[in-house]
């Protein structure tokens, strides 16, 4: 398949700065003997943030980008001077975006806000210099703290699209064509399974200037929920929609059945997603007249509300956006909307390519080496 630009997973090695060292250095002045220590901390290491930015929609530019490393605080020096502190790194990535860690697959944090600032990895603190370490007993300590050390970790960064409502259904349901028709996103459409091979998202406008976002995501099969068709990849797109609309064509054979297995693989998925709120669109309803849809009312599922519609003739189009927006404004709506992520399970990710040869050389203590570099030198002066 060719090289996709909808990115929705990344694997990143991070690394925060480590804590400069504190100086161990005694004034020393002319007319001034035994000035006393006067060593100055070191500076803190840089942070690793990551920032909730409306302008990207995907994981795209984290792709090439693989390493974040915030740099280490300086030492202190000479007359109680602080080291200069690190400077943090901030990732950009898009609201809905989920950090798991990449060894264990444990849950850390998600961003779903613009603006919205979470720390990853804490820079290491700076050390003491041997000025704090003057006591009565002990006028000239030689020793200063070395800097706290750095903390690194492997993430995976996971976007779980924020949409409103979300289309499920099987292949060749209809769900692209309901999105092109009701929102001006253009999507494949064909008359072959597996068309959309990636989510597109489209924006709904409704009466008075008022809209919500729609997601179509590629279609689900039997066995989903266990990696079958384009399966598990996707499935986490609808985690965050607050409603799920599921499509299902009119002449199929068994709706009740065909409701019953995307159901099923939803919740095999991830049982939370049984909280949402859900309708039943039949779709393709333009190859039905009157008395065939009275039929059919009389096989649908129990307990959802469900509408008869055809994008192609606009059947029913106005009523469905009437009854998606009634049931997103509920007042009790928005408690579903919180979901709880589970950890990853890190045996069903297929693993990438380029993940294989993705190791991290770790450039043993830089600072010692510019320590050494520096003693060195004033040898060399000093001869
Ligand atoms: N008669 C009729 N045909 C429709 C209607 N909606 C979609 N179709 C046809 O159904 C076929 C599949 O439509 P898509 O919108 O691509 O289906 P999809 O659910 O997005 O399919 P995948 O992306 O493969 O999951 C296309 O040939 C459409 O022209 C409708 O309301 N009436
Ligand atoms: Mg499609």
């Amino acid at each position: 398949m060719a090289e996709s630009n909808f990115v929705d997973y990344v694997k990143i090695y991070c690394r925060s700065g480590k804590g400069g060292r504190g100086s161990s250095h005694f004034r020393r002045e002319k007319y001034i003997p035994k000035g006393g220590p006067d060593g100055g901390d070191g500076g803190r290491g840089g942070h690793i943030f990551l920032r909730g930015n409306r302008n990207y929609w995907t994981l795209l530019h984290l792709k090439y980008e693989r390493h974040v490393i915030a740099t280490s605080g300086e030492s202190g020096s000479a007359k109680r001077s602080t080291g200069k502190d690190g400077e943090d790194r901030t990732i950009e990535v898009p609201c809905g975006t989920v950090v798991f860690d990449a060894e264990t697959g444990e849950f850390i944090c998600d961003v779903t806000e613009d603006g919205q600032v979470v720390m990853l990895l804490k820079g290491g603190r700076g050390g003491l210099g041997n000025c704090h370490f003057k006591t009565a007993t002990n006028q000239a300590p030689r020793y200063a703290q070395p800097g706290e050390p750095a903390q690194e970790r492997m993430v995976i960064l996971q976007l779980k699209l924020l949409a409103d409502v979300g289309l499920v259904g099987f292949p060749n349901a209809g769900k692209s064509t309901l999105l092109s028709v009701v929102s001006a996103a253009k999507p494949k459409i064909a008359n072959y399974p597996f068309t959309t091979l990636e989510p597109n998202l489209g924006i709904v406008s409704y009466r008075d200037n008022r809209s919500f976002v729609m997601a179509d995501i590629p279609g689900i099969i039997e066995g989903a929920s266990e990696g079958k068709g384009l399966g598990l990849r996707f499935l986490r797109h609808i985690e965050r929609n607050s409603l799920l609309l599921f499509m299902i064509p009119a002449d199929s054979n068994d709706i009740r059945k065909e409701y019953e297995v995307l159901h099923n693989e939803l919740v095999k998925y991830n049982p939370e997603l049984l909280e949402k709120r859900r309708i039943l669109a039949i779709t393709k309803c333009d190859m039905l007249d009157e008395e065939l849809i009275e039929e059919m009312k009389q096989e649908l599922p129990e307990g959802i509300p469900s509408v008869f519609i055809s994008s192609v003739s606009g059947l029913g189009i106005t009523g469905l956006k009437d009854l998606l927006w009634n049931e997103l404004n509920k007042e009790t709506f928005h408690e579903v909307e919180r979901i709880v992520h589970k950890s990853l399970d890190l045996s069903t990710i297929p693993v990438d390519d380029d993940d294989e040869d993705f190791v991290y050389v770790d450039d043993e203590d830089e600072d010692d080496l510019e320590i050494c570099d520096w003693d060195d030198d004033e040898e060399e002066l000093s001869q």
